[in-house]
């Protein structure tokens, strides 16, 4: 059996008696009235009626019961979603909260965590890490940033604007993260081993008028100096270059601090290694260790060190200085924060195991969250596996506060501010996905 539905406005068939083709043209309208006219009760006996003629009519076709329940829920909804957005957030997070009470997490506990932790914002996804150096040469030291996408800030100014406005898109409160050719030089030709802490002046100053903290890296590549070995360097007077410039970056960090009263931290990753076999494996990792121990002679109060090791890059694929074991053996000896960026490990290795066997022996991790596609190609920051677990790591080894979050990527092919959105707000979401995990329940089993 089937049955015709018609409606108000349908074409009804010619043969269709009189009686029913006035009540499927006219009831609609003569309902509309009675609501305009506010009859409501005369409303209701009159969909009453309609009600009982579609039943008589339509031979038990009607539509189940509990049909047209589910209807009247769906209608409801269709209420909620013209609610406001707030309040059907808050709605929804009630009803999360009270799910994840039931298995021991506390999401205002959660919330709160996650409000603590800041990001530091690297400022060279704005330029695709060219910097502001009045001499400054191509991009060096085995890093790449590939694309052409229009919108490269092309001086201090625009470069200021596109992280105000990324930082417009991305809660919470940030940090900045800067690398010494980032200095305001105002036109002149500053070489690496001249900076001084007033060439970063006017980012401190900017820094404080928007609530930014700064960090810190002094930056080995792009360089005429560069070449393949800096800090490792055995020519001894290109060597004793790249400390003086890494101490006078350390002073400069120590600026910061002390200005924004809270550490600045300062990274040292250096590009040093080789294209091909060496048999000097351990002569220029000999130098690097006495280079650093020069370079951190000098004991500061608000700045903190940390150091970066890496697997290869490109150009330099055959021998890493500052290599895993390297900078681990370095930082364990002498209680140096490290730093972890998740581009620089091996494909298939798990940076998130790494978190409790450091944290047993160093004071502190710093982070450099990127997303290595095929090697270290510093593409945008994603919620997938391996950042959830490395932010799961953290908080399973409650260490959130031994921790600092830095973003490491450069992405030219994409709009640069959007890149700086949709990593930060990738690693928050992992984070909170980390902090709601039942640990304790987990634990149990
Ligand atoms: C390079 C390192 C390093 C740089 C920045 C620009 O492989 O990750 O941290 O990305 O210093
Ligand atoms: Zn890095």
């Amino acid at each position: 059996k089937t049955l015709e539905w018609y409606s108000q406005s349908d074409q009804l068939p010619q043969d269709m008696d009189n009686d029913k083709w006035v009540f499927i043209r006219k009831s609609m309208s003569y309902v509309n009235e009675m609501i305009v006219m506010k009859k409501y009760n005369d409303a209701c006996l009159l969909l009453e009626k309609i009600k009982k003629y579609q039943q008589k009519e339509c031979d038990g076709l009607l539509p189940a019961d509990n049909k047209f329940k589910a209807e009247k829920i769906y209608n409801q909804f269709k209420e909620i979603h013209i609610m406001k957005k707030e309040q059907l957030v808050e709605k929804a997070y009630e009803i999360a909260k009270e799910r994840y009470a039931a298995i021991g997490v506390d999401t205002d506990k959660a919330i709160a965590d996650l409000q603590k932790i800041s990001l530091s914002l690297h400022c060279w996804q704005a330029d695709d890490v060219t910097g502001f150096e009045v001499q400054a040469g191509a991009l060096s030291g085995g890093i790449q940033a590939t694309g052409n996408y229009p919108g490269k800030a092309r001086n201090i100014d625009e470069l200021r604007a596109d992280i105000l406005k990324a930082a417009s898109y991305i809660p919470g409160t940030h940090r900045l993260n800067l690398h010494e050719i980032y200095g305001d030089f105002q036109g002149k030709v500053v070489d690496r081993d001249q900076v001084e802490p007033e060439h970063f002046k006017s980012w401190i100053e900017w820094g404080k008028e928007h609530n930014m903290k700064l960090d810190f890296n002094s930056t080995s590549f792009s360089h005429p100096k560069s070449g393949d070995l800096s800090l490792s360097n055995p020519d001894e007077g290109i060597r004793q270059f790249w400390i003086e410039h890494t101490k006078r970056c350390r002073a400069v960090a120590e600026e910061m601090g002390k200005a924004q009263g809270d550490p600045c931290i300062m990274n040292l990753w250096v590009h040093d290694g080789s294209k091909d076999i060496t048999v000097n494996r351990m002569k220029y990792r000999a130098l690097l260790k006495d280079s650093l121990d020069q370079i951190f002679a000098t004991e500061y109060k608000n700045m903190k060190d940390c150091i970066e090791s890496k697997v290869f890059g490109i150009g330099l694929e055959s021998y890493t200085v500052g290599s895993n074991d390297f900078y681990i053996g370095y930082g364990a000896s002498r209680n140096k924060m490290v730093t972890l960026d998740t581009g620089h490990f091996h494909p298939t290795e798990s940076v998130a195991d790494k978190v409790s066997s450091l944290l047993l022996y160093v004071p502190e991790l710093m982070l450099h969250v990127s997303r290595p596609v095929r090697w270290d190609s510093d593409h945008v920051t994603i919620m997938d596996d391996p950042t959830m677990e490395l932010f799961s790591e953290i908080v399973r080894c409650g260490a959130l506060e031994r921790v600092h979050y830095g973003l490491d990527y450069f992405d030219a092919s994409i709009n640069r501010i959007g890149a700086y959105v949709v990593g930060s707000r990738a690693a928050q979401k992992c984070m909170t996905r980390a902090l709601l995990e039942p640990i304790a329940k987990l634990r149990e089993y």
